[in-house]
């Protein structure tokens, strides 16, 4: 009796003594979560906190706003240059110096000193309204010998605009490019000016990936589902601009031999694992619904028939379904939309907890998102840089293990060591 008197009194003093001195404990420690699985790494409570646009259920758990992770090692954010007027695309070239294009139709070279070099033009009849213009850039994988950069454009003619695929040699000098050719368009043409995709990215064996949208109308949207056309598509194409010859559909006379994948909405980012070679891509969601997917041949991404998202009026797409039959699931997906655009991995050790790690840029989130993927799993979400304020367009690695970042106000960012 008397011990418990004591034990009681004990508990009263505690508490009154911790309601009167100030607790020093860290709050982000009231956020960790376990994660049984991972016992190395910590995890927080999801970034994501803002209220879904549906209430769709995922498919499987950790689908969508998985545990936070936070950088430990220290970095730093600096501006390269703000010089930039809307770039889109960036790539690093085998000296250092960045290719940037810029929406209206110029290539920039910009040194890791923030020297922009003067607009390179040469491209034909580009339509560079609404969302459309000079979009993405990638380097050949020969450049060093072959001079060659690849572009995509939305593409004009009396019919409208396309998403194409163009190639040109870049001068030795570094400031003109030389014998611009359209190797590739998704047709067919049409009259609106949105949801072009688009990326482009070299496979390990030398083609080039290319995504597009469907074209941002309720005209073209079923477009994604048939294999007639080129809009809301991954191809696969040589650097000639014809099908790469172990495509799915490469025997199928009624079908666009360049398609490797199908049923997307406006894919703005690509990026190929660096030590799988899968090809990952990011879809614009309508209302909600922003996807990442694990690209795989063949394969149907479900756009329109399947989303997480709705009709930016609140109604449901088509029959509201997320998930059917024969319709690939997205490997994460974000509710409400961040619309995410162009994305790398990290593959340096510089910031080792970084290695492999997929780095997204977000428009209307305003942020660059950080993936840790294991085993094709997405396992933890982190946002950067959410102080700037500014649209993330596009994303690269530069050689010493830093990243590089655009976003639509023109500035671009250095984040690394
Ligand atoms: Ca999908």
């Amino acid at each position: 009796m008397k011990i418990q008197k004591i034990r009681i009194l004990t508990l009263f003093l505690s508490l009154f003594l911790i309601s009167c001195v100030p607790i020093n404990v860290d709050p982000i420690d009231d956020d960790i979560e376990e994660v049984p699985k991972y016992p190395n790494i910590i995890f927080y409570v999801p970034v994501e906190t803002n209220k879904p646009n549906t209430d769709f259920s995922p498919a499987f758990g950790g689908q969508t706003r998985i545990s936070g992770i936070r950088t430990t090692t220290a970095y730093t954010t600096s501006v390269v240059t703000n010089q930039l007027s809307e770039p889109w695309g960036i790539d690093v070239l085998p000296n250092g110096d960045f290719v940037i294009t810029e929406k209206s139709g110029n290539l920039r070279i910009v040194k890791s000193d923030g020297t922009v070099g003067p607009a390179i033009k040469g491209f034909p009849d580009i339509n560079a309204g609404g969302q459309g213009g000079l979009l993405d850039i990638a380097i050949s994988p020969n450049f060093e010998t072959d001079r060659m950069l690849y572009f995509t454009l939305s593409l004009r003619s009396s019919l409208g605009s396309v998403t194409a695929v163009g190639k040109a040699g870049l001068s030795t000098d570094q400031t003109s490019l030389s014998n611009f050719t359209i190797i590739y368009e998704a047709t067919p043409y049409f009259s609106g000016v949105g949801h072009y995709g688009s990326r482009i990215v070299f496979d390990k064996e030398g083609h080039l990936f290319v995504s597009t949208g469907d074209r941002q109308s309720l005209q073209t949207r079923e477009n994604a589902q048939s294999l007639d056309n080129g809009h809301g598509k991954i191809l696969r194409i040589t650097t000639d601009g014809q099908p790469a010859p172990d495509n799915p559909f490469i025997d199928q006379a009624d079908k666009h031999k360049e398609i490797y994948a199908y049923g997307l909405r406006n894919t703005q980012g690509l990026a190929i694992h660096p030590l799988t070679g899968d090809l990952w891509s990011n879809d614009m969601g309508p209302q909600g619904g922003d996807e990442l997917n694990l690209i795989e041949s063949s394969k149907n991404y479900g756009w329109p028939i399947i989303s997480y998202g709705e009709e930016y009026t609140g109604l449901p797409i088509g029959e509201g379904l997320s998930q059917k039959d024969g319709m690939e699931q997205p490997d994460y997906y974000w509710d409400p939309s961040i619309a995410p655009s162009g994305m790398t991995f990290y593959t340096s050790k510089v910031i080792p907890e970084w290695e492999n790690n997929l780095f997204i840029g977000a428009l209307r989130g305003s942020h660059i998102i950080r993936l840790m993927i294991k085993d094709n799993i997405v396992i933890g979400e982190e946002r950067l840089l959410s102080d700037k304020g500014e649209r993330f367009r596009d994303i690269a690695m530069g050689l010493n293990g830093e990243l590089y970042a655009i976003t639509d106000g023109g500035i671009m960012y250095r984040i690394g060591k």
